[in-house]
């Protein structure tokens, strides 16, 4: 794109992927979650270009990039190009202040892997033009906006956890964000000699999307079920296990399933912060293990490889927890690991998933970071 010639970036920010200590598929049920960003980012480099409506947008990871005009946009063929149409689209119904602009966009995420790069390339690119144009939106309506455009011009009915952690993580902490009330406690994760140690299965399977949308309206039948009787509940987050019994015979067995499981999760969500307070990280890993237990067997979004490398960390040498992480069908697990256990363990699941897959496994130790920021 000729732009690249002549780039003076006036504006650098830095975005985010997160991970979830624990609370899977709880944020649109209205429950708990225990995100954090993380220190791997996209990199958005912006300047004005002084034209009205023209906004160039180029990623240095496709090597490609693509035009859009501010006062036509609509969705794309191409999957990344809808996360920036979504957000300009939604900044454009929030201000006209928005004008034409040039991007460059320097991804250390891995794309499909469960740590939310899609949220992190959403919000990075609402923050950095709401800075560059002074456009006057709250981190919040940041994070709003983002989802939404996800929802929107992705397709994916997410809910809130990857756009919030991604913009509202402070370094040091997990947030126990109340994602009815959207009450945050940001709590100090301190696990020394432990670490968080994210082993990428390098596969990403094409049902996640459907299958994504598809929990999400199974929780809100069980919903509606119960509300028939019940009006005070909006979501399973009102539900507790002795009530969700009493439509044991009369609601879909799967649809059971899946509300059974989200209560359940949002309860480990509480015991694992108690567990984390009280530096009981023991735990804190056995919750963890329950977790993808109740991910694989209940909820159904896991898959041979999470489930493989999930099973190898059992009982091995310093390692108190693991679990899938994130919506699912491939990604990360995320695994609780002694800093003297990490090379041997990760060099045993390297081998032993290479031999079972024939895949590269991809290990990273995960940082909690603060949020999107400016750098420059
Ligand atoms: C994806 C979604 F984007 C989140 O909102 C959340 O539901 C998660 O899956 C599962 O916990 O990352």
């Amino acid at each position: 794109m000729q732009f690249l010639e002549n780039f003076t970036p006036q504006l650098i920010v830095d975005s985010p992927g997160r991970i979830n200590i624990i609370g899977e598929h709880t944020d649109y049920n209205l429950g708990y979650i225990l995100p954090t960003a993380i220190d791997k980012t996209i990199k958005f480099s912006f300047q004005k270009n002084g034209s009205e409506n023209t906004c160039q947008i180029y990623s240095l990871g496709y090597d490609t990039g693509f035009e859009a005009d501010l006062g036509s946009i609509a969705k794309s063929e191409v999957q990344w190009e809808n996360y920036v149409l979504g957000v300009l689209h939604q900044i454009a119904l929030r201000t006209d202040k928005l004008r034409g602009f040039d991007c460059i966009i320097e991804s250390k995420l891995p794309i499909g892997s469960g740590v939310s790069s899609s949220a992190a390339l959403e919000c990075g690119l609402a923050y950095g033009l709401n800075e560059l144009f002074d456009l006057g939106l709250s981190k919040i309506d940041i994070v709003e906006l983002s989802r939404a455009a996800e929802h929107n011009y992705v397709g994916t009915k997410c809910g809130i956890m990857d756009q919030y952690a991604s913009v509202m993580s402070k370094e040091g902490h997990v947030i126990l964000l109340d994602c009815e009330s959207l009450e945050a406690t940001y709590i100090p994760i301190e696990i020394a000699p432990y670490r968080i140690l994210l082993l990428n299965t390098n596969v990403s399977h094409s049902l996640a999307t459907g299958e994504y949308n598809t929990r999400r309206s199974e929780c809100e039948s069980g919903v509606a079920m119960i509300q028939a009787q019940n009006t005070e509940v909006k979501a399973l987050r009102h539900v507790d296990l002795q009530t969700l019994a009493t439509y044991k015979d009369t609601m879909d067995p799967i649809v059971y399933k899946r509300c059974s499981y989200v209560i359940e999760e949002n309860q480990r969500v509480l015991d694992a912060v108690k567990a984390l307070k009280e530096n009981d990280l023991k735990t804190l890993g056995t919750l963890m293990y329950e977790t993808h237990q109740g991910l694989s067997e209940q909820y159904e979004v896991s898959c041979p490889e999470l489930d493989f490398l999930v099973d190898f960390s059992k009982g091995r040498d310093g390692v108190l927890g693991a679990r899938m992480m994130g919506g699912g069908f491939g990604g990360c697990t995320i695994n609780l690991v002694h800093e003297d256990a990490m090379e041997a363990f990760i060099e045993a699941a390297s081998k032993a998933y290479a031999e079972k897959f024939n895949i590269a496994l991809t290990a990273f130790e995960a940082q909690p970071r603060e949020g999107t920021s400016i750098v420059k």
